[in-house]
């Protein structure tokens, strides 16, 4: 161990630490801006300057090393006057119509100029000429906001793999973008949203669509349905301040009543559904000699990324829509013809935690007829402003039941689809007990289980035995997808989804700022949003997908058996290289 004196109390630290883990770890608070644990650690703000006894300049706390019987001072007259300095330096620079800000009371740097006694800005001047990226359909750049932390940066490059942004131009002129400052649209870019979560200021966020839902709310000739993904209940509560975790599933319903959208259904009943056609095409192509491993196609970042650098590997993807997209091609439907509705008159919107789901709706084969599966789609952050607009008083709402006319049920099985492992989970309860004709002995795989970025495992099924793999994250896909494209992938059935830890940490979920990130007993909140989803699961009478009633009454009334042609024309979809 290492001894050190922080602001005068004895401090011991492992060996190779920094100044800013001692001090977390002996409870000192160290402001800082650029830094985000296990993501971007440069030293390149200097806000977490702290003044070190003997040493001729002050040390960014982040990246200084700890030594024997060093002296620290975090709050020195000399260190509090730097670390203010730095930061009206980045206010000259920045857009500060904090009031009309989408991160307004949710943005880092405000909350340091606040901490910091920050009262007037002394370096007012010129401002670095700014680029609005709103092009993308799923998530927008403002640099007027940037800070040039860098931690979208790394983000794409560590979590995805990507490297989509970069610092490019000099100094004073110095921007984050894509290559040349092109749009997100022109790049390779997932629309995954992780560089949104990571921004801690208004310069990446999801392209606001709320005004298109009070628009058909107000709309008398248009029938609005809402339906919700299953990782939205085990955050939409974070955005009213309720503990990480907190799973809301029955005020979501009452709020989304509340509002005034004519029917309330829920995305698990369409995973559901998923599995029923996910489930029967694995089985087909593992019968007939079909292209092994089949990918899960649900995570639409994941969809974007394959098409752009594995697009060798379509073939591997099941062709089933995603559970939202398939609900939209129901409602549209089946839904539309029993309500005596012209399609053209129903709005679907989706709530979802996903920022690639905005991208996914606008895919031209996500249309039957000129008609779009799903109109509008609203991320968590979106629907807790939505809730707010409406003076909804969300913490005090009663639980209330998704609207149980037609669609409202789901399986266990529906739930765990938000958390990563939950589609091979839900599909394995399906499949096994399909092909075995009994009973399973245990619902819980809990082998897929967790929020490790790899997990594999290999099951008896009807006396083959299944490899599985299960990946979150491009960078935990790649070296999947690299076995297959060299033919040596030893998996039958893959699932992949976009954003670490599966849809619960989708990139349009609530924010967790780089406090609780890098706070002294870190939370996981991917965990605690998972448990959320798989407690829910535990609760249900239904866990299996093929045991929903209102599947089964879809399949007699309508489309007959999984994987019929009806099925194939509304529920199923093609690639593009
Ligand atoms: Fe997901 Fe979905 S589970 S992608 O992770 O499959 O976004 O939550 O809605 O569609 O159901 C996201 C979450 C969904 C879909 C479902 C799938
Ligand atoms: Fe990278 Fe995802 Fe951000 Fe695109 S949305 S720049 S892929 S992190």
């Amino acid at each position: 161990k290492i001894n050190l004196k922080i602001n005068n109390i004895p401090v011991q630290a492992e060996p190779g630490s920094t100044i800013l883990q001692a001090a977390r770890a002996a409870g000192i608070q160290i402001p800082t801006l650029c830094y985000l644990k296990d993501v971007n650690k440069t030293g390149a703000c200097r806000v977490c300057t702290v003044e070190i006894k003997g040493a001729k300049s002050l040390g960014a706390a982040c990246v200084y090393p700890v030594s024997e019987g060093m002296e620290v001072f975090t709050n020195s007259q000399r260190a509090l006057e730097a670390r203010k300095h730095t930061v009206e330096l980045i206010l000259s620079n920045h857009c500060g119509d904090c009031l009309s800000c989408i991160r307004n009371q949710n943005c880092e740097l405000q909350k340091l100029a606040q901490q910091l006694g920050i009262r007037k800005v002394r370096y007012e001047g010129e401002k670095t000429p700014p680029t609005f990226d709103e092009v993308a359909p799923g998530i927008v750049r403002d640099t007027s906001k940037c800070v040039l932390c860098g931690r979208c940066i790394e983000t794409c490059k560590k979590v995805q793999g990507l490297g989509i942004l970069s610092f490019i131009n000099r100094g004073f002129n110095t921007k984050v973008a894509p290559v040349f400052d092109k749009s997100f649209n022109d790049v390779n870019c997932m629309q995954c949203g992780q560089c949104v979560n990571a921004c801690p200021v208004g310069a990446l966020f999801e392209k606001e669509d709320i005004h298109r839902v009070i628009e058909a709310l107000n709309d008398p000739a248009q029938h609005v349905v809402v339906q919700t993904a299953p990782a939205v209940r085990a955050a939409l509560g974070e955005e009213f301040g309720l503990p990480i975790g907190t799973r809301v599933t029955g005020k979501m319903a009452a709020a989304l009543r509340r509002i005034g959208f004519d029917r309330v259904y829920d995305t698990n009943y369409a995973a559901d559904l998923t599995i029923m056609e996910e489930g029967h095409e694995f089985i087909e192509r593992v019968q007939h000699q079909g292209v092994l491993p089949m990918i899960t196609s649900c995570s639409p970042g994941w969809i974007r990324y394959c098409e752009f650098e594995y697009p060798d590997l379509l073939e591997h993807l099941s062709s089933c829509k995603s559970p939202h997209m398939m609900f939209g091609a129901i409602l549209k439907s089946y839904y539309a013809q029993t309500h005596n509705l012209d399609p053209r008159k129903i709005t679907v919107v989706s709530i979802m935690p996903c920022t690639a789901k905005k991208a996914e709706v606008v895919r031209p084969e996500m249309r039957k007829d000129g008609v779009a599966d799903v109109d509008v789609v609203l991320t968590t952050r979106e629907l807790g402003r939505l809730i707010k607009m409406y003076g909804i008083n969300f913490e005090n709402l009663p639980d209330e039941d998704f609207d149980q006319d037609m669609f409202g049920q789901y399986s266990g099985a529906g739930v765990i689809f938000g958390a990563s492992g939950g589609v091979m989970e839900a599909a394995l309860r399906t499949v096994k007990e399909t092909l075995e004709n009994k009973p399973l002995d245990s619902l819980d795989f809990t082998v897929v289980r967790g929020m490790e970025g790899v997990k594999t495992a290999e099951l008896e099924v009807a006396g083959m035995q299944v490899k599985v793999a299960v990946a979150s994250s491009m960078s935990c896909a790649k070296p999947l997808l690299d076995e297959i494209r060299a033919g040596t992938s030893p998996y039958h059935f893959i699932e992949i989804m976009g954003c670490p830890g599966g849809c619960i940490n989708g990139g349009g979920q609530p924010i967790i700022n780089a406090s609780i990130r890098n706070g002294f007993r870190p939370i996981d909140w991917k965990k605690e949003r998972a448990k959320a989803l798989y407690d829910e699961d535990a609760l249900q009478s239904v866990r299996k997908s093929h045991e929903n009633p209102q599947i089964i009454a879809l399949y007699d009334q309508f489309l007959k058996e999984p994987g019929s042609p009806l099925a194939h024309e509304l529920l199923h979809t093609t690639y593009s290289k």
